[in-house]
């Protein structure tokens, strides 16, 4: 059985939920982790007034017992403190670019107020509480997930490190990026849009570590592994452009520069590449390598400048609505796709290695790579 997981909750609602199904048995839950993860979606310079009323934690309301998952249905939630919904004034005026237009003429709604309660980017929190579920699995396996931001705005930042010095130095970065100096002038360029009532996107870069070769596969178009991640990312409000491994790069490249070399390392048993150009999925298979991803977020829809819109009910022309809004959401967006990987890699484990326990997923996956090693 596949991991499955739905979301509910608006943004000034009560709260947000999330209910996961397929985790194993078994499987030490840390609270605090999973809390670390919302607080760490909330953060980044450019973030809104709405990150400071806020402090998303977790409550478990089902599918644990004694720290520890029963293989039931797992149900989180996540109150809000803003949850004025029901006292919250209408709105006609829509912000291109956002849900509001496409959201009224869909369900036929003369109140955007509606359509963008759910519509918000808020509901993120959820992804990544069944995310950090998922990464809990995931550590049980030693696959680790990293994210960092390259570009906001027109600053760019071309620094790799190694994994772990990568994941250390974004998290000591106000915006992720893991070059101080770009950061720097990052959180100067976002400065710059605040001031003139402007927003700004950018590109975050995620890694994921430690992923056994043979997850997803080629057999049918929905077990594909970069067709699942592709998908979950471009599903993140904002996203416009997932890649993986060279990406739109790959046009350019002729095949003998681009495809990664196969070589043996006979002390070690295993396969091994010099390059990475494919992002550690081949034929929808991952092959071992680091799975790496871009993906290029837009500028949040809501500004202080608003655009030219009309107003849904008079027809009139006015300017957009004007809200409480973040001016860039970059990293943010890097922290929800970490979460949404693990989800999509923990998918493709269970459906993998199976089992209704972790022992027993445990056992599957050491039976795996022992065979594995006899190729
Ligand atoms: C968000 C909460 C929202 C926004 C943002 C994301 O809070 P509020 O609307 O009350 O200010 O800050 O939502 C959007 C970017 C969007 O386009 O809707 C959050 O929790 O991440």
């Amino acid at each position: 059985m596949r991991i499955q997981y739905v979301t509910a909750g608006e943004s000034h609602g009560k709260a947000l939920v999330s209910i996961i199904e397929g985790i194993p048995k078994g499987l030490k839950l840390d609270i605090q982790f999973i809390n670390h993860e919302l607080i760490r979606r909330m953060k980044g310079f450019g973030r809104g007034k709405r990150m400071q009323i806020e402090k998303d934690k977790i409550e478990v309301l089902s599918g644990i017992r004694g720290g520890k998952t029963l293989g039931s249905p797992i149900a989180l939630l996540i109150k809000n403190k803003d949850s004025a919904i029901e006292r919250l004034h209408s709105i006609s005026l829509p912000r291109p670019g956002h849900a509001d237009l496409a959201g009224a003429l869909k369900y036929g709604e003369r109140d955007i107020r509606n359509i963008l309660e759910r519509a918000s980017a808020r509901e993120t929190a959820s992804r990544v509480a069944a995310g950090s579920v998922c990464k809990i699995l995931l550590k049980e396996f030693c696959v680790d997930l990293l994210s960092h931001v390259v570009m906001i705005g027109h600053i760019e930042s071309e620094a790799r490190l190694p994994f772990k010095k990568m994941k250390q130095a974004a998290e000591r970065s106000p915006v992720r990026c893991v070059d101080k100096d770009i950061s720097r002038l990052m959180c100067l360029e976002i400065k710059r849009a605040q001031s003139n009532g402007d927003t700004l996107g950018g590109v975050f870069e995620a890694v994921i570590k430690g992923v056994p070769p043979g997850l997803g596969s080629y057999v049918q178009w929905t077990r594909r592994l970069d067709g699942n991640i592709a998908r979950a990312v471009m599903a993140i409000p904002g996203i416009k452009g997932v890649e993986i491994g060279f990406g739109f790069g790959v046009a350019l490249q002729s095949g003998s520069y681009l495809h990664d070399e196969i070589f043996f390392d006979k002390k070690i048993r295993k396969f091994t590449r010099k390059t990475n150009n494919a992002g550690g999925i081949e034929g929808g298979i991952s092959n071992g390598e680091d799975i790496v991803l871009r993906a290029a977020m837009k500028p949040i829809a809501t500004l202080k400048k608003p655009l030219d819109s009309v107003n849904i009910r008079t027809k009139k022309k006015t300017k957009a609505q004007v809200e409480r809004a973040d001016v860039s959401v970059v990293p943010a967006a890097g922290v929800i796709a970490e979460n949404v990987c693990a989800i999509e890699i923990a998918c493709a484990m269970t459906e993998k290695f199976g089992g209704d326990s972790l022992d027993e997923m445990k056992r599957n996956y050491e039976g795996y790579v022992k065979e594995m090693r006899k190729i």
